[in-house]
């Protein structure tokens, strides 16, 4: 097999769907209202649950829809919008386990209403950011002190279109996404619309896939089928040299 030294990065991107998302695993949580606990959300994909489903064991939930993933939090929770992940009332958020360690480079939200901020954070603490209970440690509001860094807050993310973000190329196997949370950056409220404008409280996403890379040893395997291609170019490169070579021969011409 042909090795390529020095093809260290390659961007991934993945629907976050966990029935097709592979290793990665996406878990939902929301709080338990002002301050209060993170709560892991299960995902009924099997139980008859819908977008309008109000039974108890519905909410909360952590929900595909053809926009991505929104989290109900409540029995209240279950229409439009309040189905997105948002943060009105409950902070909802996404937990995404990429089992290795991954530099987030994009987000895909597949869904808006309202406003579109966000907030992403990775986890840089050590081990795992799950607590042994259900929770991944306290309230939102505490989530930095806890371990977890500022990756940034995104204003107005537009849907169906890749968000750049992780700027600064922070590295984790955890990082959370959420419906922007001014806990973790300044309120700029006022200048709606205006491209820069963040705050809290009226924003309502679905997020569908993430765009990646990870770091490969320096030695990383090109895949066949790029090989060829490679093989394939030099071929043609020495055909159309050795063409041009002749060519340039008195006699060659066409007459
Ligand atoms: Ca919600
Ligand atoms: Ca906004
Ligand atoms: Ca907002």
């Amino acid at each position: 097999m042909f090795t390529w030294a020095g093809a260290s990065m390659a961007t991934t991107t993945t629907v976050l769907d966990n029935v097709s998302n592979g290793a990665l695993t996406v878990t939902g949580y929301t709080d338990t209202g002002s301050g209060g606990s993170l709560v892991a959300l299960g995902e009924n994909v099997s139980n008859g649950c819908s977008d309008s489903n109000t039974a108890s064991n519905c909410v909360p939930q952590l929900k595909w829809y053809s926009g991505g993933y929104g989290i109900s939090s409540n029995a209240t929770d279950t229409g439009a919008p309040a189905h997105a992940t948002d943060n009105v009332g409950n902070k909802e958020s996404l937990l995404i386990n990429f089992g290795t360690n991954t530099k987030l480079e994009a987000v895909n939200i597949g869904y808006r209403s309202g406003d579109s901020d966000i907030t992403v954070l990775a986890w840089a603490g050590s081990g795992a950011p799950i607590a042994s209970t259900t929770t991944y440690g306290g309230s939102v509001n505490g989530l930095i002190a806890r371990g977890w860094v500022l990756v940034g807050n995104y204003a107005d993310v537009v849907a169906n279109a890749a968000q750049a973000v992780n700027a600064a190329g922070v590295s984790s196997s955890y990082w959370l996404v959420m419906a922007y949370n001014s806990v973790f950056g300044t309120v700029n409220s006022g200048n709606k619309g205006t491209g820069v404008d963040l705050d809290g409280g009226d924003d309502y996403v679905k997020f569908y896939s993430v765009a990646y890379s990870t770091t490969s040893p320096s030695t990383g395997r090109v895949s066949e089928p790029a090989t060829i291609l490679m093989f394939g170019t030099a071929v043609f490169g020495l055909i159309g040299w050795r063409s041009r070579k002749q060519g340039k021969r008195p006699g060659n011409f066409a007459v």
